[in-house]
């Protein structure tokens, strides 16, 4: 037998690189309100589409449209753009404190700031989050102060994790936040296999769990996925396709040929595709999906699509692997920018209220990080004790520890 033509790898490529003109013509973009909303209840069998769809609400006209509108009141829309901006404002300044050398590491979640806030606004402030490290906004959303956040990210004597975790990793169970896990990944299991414990002992609370799109090619996504349907865990899989995954472009994890979103259909999942810089669609995909597993019809996937503007570090360049203006290009925009039109055209919003805002939150965090930093940072004041390493590891000590704090005199 001779083969036609010789079987040769396929090795996927981004559409541009560093120089090129941004193109993201392979990103199909349907009018907003063009995408049913099924019923709740509706058999995944039915609603295969939706995941090779794009669920979007707010149109390019900043107005919101057809049947996923979750018509939310001026004030909370207010509320969610507030929340935005002072996400931003916490970012933005932690990212500085790193580069000025008072921290040895942090991530931003600029331009995704949409994903975190709205599932803390459409989730109850009991369901349990297990996070990447991009939902900073959840965490601020639910109220969890600026000020221990900050704490944690210059492992500080202040730190409620005692220096044990790397800087943003943070750990805040009050506030429905799991300890989050450095390993892509493990989170979804984790939130799985906790939505199966809370269903099996009657706890009413629901899972949400997060991982970036090339996060999804670990087999602990396939892992959890199964088991989610399965048994019908009361758990919401929410993939941030923010097209990047360190300087792998999103094909390389396989979002060239199909969507993220369409995973979950070879397992029977009912699974969204959603317009992940639109906080009205997040909102409204997500309120779609707890509904779903408050009600007994188990676990949804959503994919929400967006764009990761910032490196994905401060341990990363982005300049070296892909076009500098691409964020300037993204045809879905900047989710705050949207949400602001938006509430602009409603008249319940207006440049100058923004301007004062930001001002505020720029200063509230400010005044936050001269607190923290009198506390310490990486290089100066007061260090969680060394001694605190094996402690809040471990319930009871091994004599292994016990031999070496022994060794260490601590
Ligand atoms: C199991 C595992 N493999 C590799 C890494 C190193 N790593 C950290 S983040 C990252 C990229 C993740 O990209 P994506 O899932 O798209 O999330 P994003 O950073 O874009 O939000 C990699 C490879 C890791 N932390 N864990
Ligand atoms: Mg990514």
């Amino acid at each position: 037998m001779q083969n036609l033509s010789k079987p040769r790898l396929h090795i996927p490529v981004p559409a541009a690189r560093p120089g090129d003109t941004p193109d993201f013509s392979r990103l199909e973009i349907p009018e907003a309100g063009s995408v049913r909303r099924p019923d709740t209840a509706s058999d995944p069998a039915e609603m295969r589409d939706l995941a090779y769809d794009l669920i979007r609400v707010l149109d390019f006209d900043h107005r919101a449209v057809g049947p996923w509108d979750p018509r939310l009141d001026p004030e909370t829309l207010r509320r969610a753009l507030r929340l935005m901006v002072l996400d931003r404002a916490f970012e933005e300044r932690m990212h500085q404190a790193q580069r000025q050398g008072k921290t040895s590491f942090f991530m931003r979640g600029l331009g995704e700031e949409a994903i975190g806030i709205a599932h803390a606004m459409a989730l109850s402030d009991e369901d349990m989050c297990f996070t990447s490290y991009r939902q900073q906004g959840l965490l601020i959303a639910r109220g969890c102060p600026l000020i221990d956040m900050m704490n944690q990210v210059y492992n500080n004597a202040a730190d409620k994790l005692h220096g044990l975790q790397v800087p943003l990793h943070y750990s805040f169970p009050e506030f429905g936040y799991f300890a989050m896990s450095g390993n892509l990944a493990t989170q979804v299991p984790q939130a799985v296999g906790w939505a199966m414990a809370a269903a099996y002992s009657g706890d009413d609370r629901i899972a949400a769990t997060f991982l970036g799109d090339g996060a999804t090619a670990e087999g602990d996504f396939y892992t959890g996925l199964l088991f989610a349907s399965v048994y019908r865990a009361p758990v919401i899989i929410s993939v941030s396709n923010n097209q990047w995954a360190i300087s792998c472009f999103a094909g390389i994890a396989g979002g060239e040929r199909t969507t993220f979103a369409a995973r979950g259909v070879g397992v029977g999942l009912p699974s969204l595709r959603v317009d992940g810089n639109d906080f009205l669609a997040v909102y409204a995909a997500v309120q779609w999906a707890a509904e779903r597993a408050r009600s007994n019809h188990g676990a949804t996937l959503i994919e929400f699509v967006t764009y990761r503007a910032h490196g994905h570090s401060t341990s990363d360049d982005p300049t070296r692997y892909r076009p500098a203006d691409e964020f300037a290009a993204w045809p879905l925009g900047d989710p705050l920018q949207r949400l602001k039109g938006h509430l602009v055209a409603l008249d319940e919003w207006s440049e100058e209220r923004h301007q004062a805002y930001e001002q505020e939150a720029k200063d509230e965090v400010r005044a936050l990080q001269r607190e923290a930093e009198a506390i310490g940072t990486l290089h100066t004041g007061t260090k969680p004790s060394a001694r605190a390493m094996f402690d809040h590891v471990f319930e009871e000590s091994d004599w292994r520890h016990r031999r070496q704090r022994q060794e260490m005199g601590i």
